[in-house]
């Protein structure tokens, strides 16, 4: 009988950013970051071993359709890692099934290595700490290490492979939501990975990231900790602006923005001063997500669909770390 484990992984949406590693090949990043585990759109994983002498590779589906090309490159990379750290031979089959659009700037690469390590640890038999699962979901994805984990949690920039993972923060009362605006669905044009190196290679802003980004790790850990929605909100997308200057300061520059970009940060600012107080964040592609109370994400997403005609508005709450079914 072939051995086989499913886990289920949800994306996760920085309030402090990740941008640029310092050791690519350990996927070390520059700096720490922090984020927000979501409660929807979670990516299921199921890796069952192979018993077929004949199997000679990784193979693998992502919503029905065969993995091919880089990212199955990627899995099979992943993969090599388990089987090293288990001492086995066996080859897998991977199948994946993730409920946002892939590639889109919505953290599907976050919620699919978290579940893929989660899966392919329990398949492979590695005995694991949340910790160990985090640092080793780092090696798939920077991001996925944060998924490992639920509601508000911390990246550890750390000093190696075992101390770069993350950790779940205490939140004494903030009762936060995103509201995540998907202006444009399709596969961005550069991938983060690439985008990143590119920022690092040549943005002359990147130094000041690396400067400003711990101070603003700091500042928001003291405003989770006060349960101060405002200092949360307003520090996330002045953030989020930093890292998307950055990025438009590369050579070429680094554009994920587009006129509806423009058009929904627009929208959060005219909202702001109507009384509802929101915040924006943008990640490696055009959507925009909104950072508000709970009480506040339906009118909130109402309004977004009354001004862009057509366009998916997705609701979320904190939501739960990886878990195995
Ligand atoms: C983040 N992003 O903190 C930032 C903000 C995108 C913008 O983490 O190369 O897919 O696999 O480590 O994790 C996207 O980066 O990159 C990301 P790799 P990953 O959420």
């Amino acid at each position: 009988m072939s051995v086989s484990a499913t886990a289920v992984a949800h994306p996760n949406i920085a309030l402090i950013k990740y941008w640029g590693k310092r050791d690519e090949a350990m996927q070390l990043p520059a700096t720490g970051s922090l984020s927000l585990t979501l409660g929807i759109a979670p990516t299921t994983t199921t890796v069952t071993l192979s018993d077929d002498p004949k199997v000679a590779a990784d193979l693998g589906t992502l919503n029905g359709e065969e993995m091919r090309g880089k990212d199955l490159a990627r899995v099979q990379k992943f993969l090599d890692l388990v089987r090293e750290r288990a001492g086995s031979q066996a080859y897998a089959q991977v199948d994946s099934v993730n409920e946002i659009p892939t590639g889109a700037g919505l953290a599907s690469s976050a919620s699919g290595f978290a579940a893929l390590t989660l899966a392919a640890a329990k398949a492979f038999g590695l005995d694991y700490s949340k910790a160990e699962l985090s640092a080793l979901a780092r090696r798939g994805s920077g991001s996925a290490s944060r998924s490992i984990f639920g509601g508000l949690v911390e990246w550890l920039p750390g000093h190696d492979d075992a101390s770069s993972h993350a950790v779940e923060l205490d939140n004494p009362g903030l009762e936060l939501s995103l509201v995540v605006a998907v202006l444009s669905p399709g596969r961005k044009k550069i991938d983060s990975r690439a985008a990143m190196r590119q920022t690092v290679a040549t943005s002359p802003f990147f130094s000041a990231w690396v400067e400003q980004v711990p101070r603003d790790i700091e500042e928001m850990k003291a405003a989770i900790a006060a349960a101060d929605f405002t200092a949360v909100g307003s520090l996330a997308e002045a953030n989020a602006m930093r890292m998307h200057a950055t990025m438009l300061g590369a050579l070429p520059p680094v554009r994920y923005w587009n006129s509806d970009s423009v058009a929904a940060l627009d929208l959060v600012a005219s909202l702001r001063e109507e009384g509802t107080e929101c915040y924006a964040t943008m990640d490696a592609g055009p959507n925009v997500k909104v950072i508000c109370r709970s009480g506040d994400a339906e009118a909130i997403a109402c309004r977004f669909r009354s001004e862009f005609d057509g366009i998916d508005v997705l609701v979320s709450g904190s939501g739960p770390g990886a878990y195995l079914m």
